[in-house]
């Protein structure tokens, strides 16, 4: 199972470009401009630009996502970055601006990866990089330098993971940088199929997977995790085998959340993971148009519907069981754009827009009833809605007097 990668003398391939890139760029302070009009909450634009601006991230309030940057006649995507605590007053500043492509950046406190296919010998595979942005030199290092294309990062405290095709098909990787300059890989997935599309928490690794066995004929995509608190050990598990795709799974605590084909439109579903051997599996959006891309933090998970006849990002609470629109929600609002690929921490969402032409990253500061939490449970509250009533009476007169040992001769 385990395949420790060969550890090469990481070379310090781009250190001359990087230094020479990042002084010349976004270290500058921006006002908010682009306030769509009063409201509960007032998305707002994070870094004003004609530049498309794709795939965020946040962790906390640092926001980083993909720009398409023009440098020296030849443009190609880099990572940018913004600290969004005071909205009124972004700090922007550069994070991955070298030759070729970085992309689908990822964030866990100071730590953001992203997959980037510059090679000085010319090579175009891609491999994955990190940053550590208290790292006071700001000197990117390599967590893999591998042939053939490693993609698609996920990251969470020291463990990053993404998807490597060097066998033939998708696989997860993973990796503990607890030392940069150490770097210990793992395979999670060497098999046959593809795995793809990997979400962390703790020691939580779910994915998608098309291998096709007696439950899985048709070969569609299904919900397969990994208990990887031993990454040269991991346990796994299969979430979810049903006869329709389900893709983009995201987690949190002792959930996951993805999107789940249902006749001829996504929906949102949600597992609790707990006993990971057994999932308890409940629906958060399954109306007749398309929910996807969804994501968790804490009591809410956030999702792109095309309900109202253009991509708008909505919220579900999962303490009060409530739905509600997040963008394209302002009173008198005229114009409306797509709003696609959120991502949320806290009560922070961001996501990308198309309004105007070019694709755009906002955010939005959610409060309100809308994202109540509980922050303790109540004595008596049995059904955990943060309310002790009728329903938890019920519920306790149903068992009232049941005893559940599993030995004989300890219940009265
Ligand atoms: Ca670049
Ligand atoms: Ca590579
Ligand atoms: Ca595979
Ligand atoms: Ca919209």
């Amino acid at each position: 199972m385990k395949r420790q990668y060969p550890y090469h003398e990481w070379n310090k391939k781009r250190k001359q470009f990087s230094i020479i890139q990042r002084i010349g760029i976004l270290s500058a302070v921006f006002l908010l401009t682009s306030v769509l009009s009063a409201g509960k909450w007032v998305p707002f634009e994070i870094f004003p630009s004609t530049d498309d601006q794709k795939s965020p991230d946040i962790y906390g309030s640092f926001v980083v996502w993909q720009q398409w940057v023009e440098f020296e006649g030849v443009t190609d995507w880099d990572i940018i970055g913004a600290d969004i605590t005071n909205p009124e007053d972004i700090s922007v500043f550069g994070i991955a601006e070298f030759e070729k492509n970085q992309e689908n950046p990822a964030i866990y406190d100071n730590v953001v990866v992203w997959q980037d296919n510059y090679h000085p010998n010319g090579d175009t595979d891609y491999d994955i990089y990190m940053l550590d942005l208290e790292d006071s030199e700001q000197v990117d290092k390599p967590v893999t330098d591998l042939l053939y294309d490693q993609i698609n990062p996920a990251i969470f405290g020291n463990t990053v993971i993404w998807q490597d095709n060097s066998a033939g098909d998708w696989d997860i990787s993973m990796a503990d940088i607890t030392d940069p300059e150490n770097v210990d890989t793992f395979q999670l997935t060497p098999f046959e199929y593809d795995q793809l599309n990997a979400a962390i928490y703790h020691d939580t690794v779910a994915w998608q997977d098309d291998f096709v066995w007696e439950d899985n004929p048709d070969g569609v995509f299904n919900l397969f995790g990994a208990d990887v608190l031993r990454l040269n050990k991991p346990i796994e598990y299969l979430f979810s085998a049903l006869p329709e795709d389900q893709e983009n799974v995201a987690a949190c605590g002792h959930l996951i959340v993805w999107q789940q084909k249902f006749g001829n439109d996504w929906d949102i579903f949600a597992a609790d993971i707990s006993d990971p051997a057994n999932p308890n599996v409940f629906s958060i959006a399954t109306d007749t148009d398309n929910a996807e891309q969804p994501d968790i933090d804490g009591n809410l998970i956030v999702w792109q519907d095309d309900r109202n006849g253009d991509w708008d990002i909505y919220g579900f609470n999962l303490t009060t069981q409530e739905e509600f629109l997040i963008s394209d929600n302002q009173p008198g609002q005229q114009t409306f754009s797509d709003q696609t690929n959120p991502r949320i921490s806290g009560n922070t969402v961001v996501w990308q827009d198309n309004l105007g032409g070019e694709m755009s990253i906002y955010a939005a500061i959610l409060s309100g009833s809308e994202v109540a939490k509980c922050p303790e449970k109540l004595p008596g509250d049995v059904n955990g809605d943060c309310i002790v009533n009728l329903q938890d009476f019920v519920l306790l007169a149903q068992n009232w007097l049941s005893c559940n040992f599993d030995q004989t001769g300890v219940c009265p």
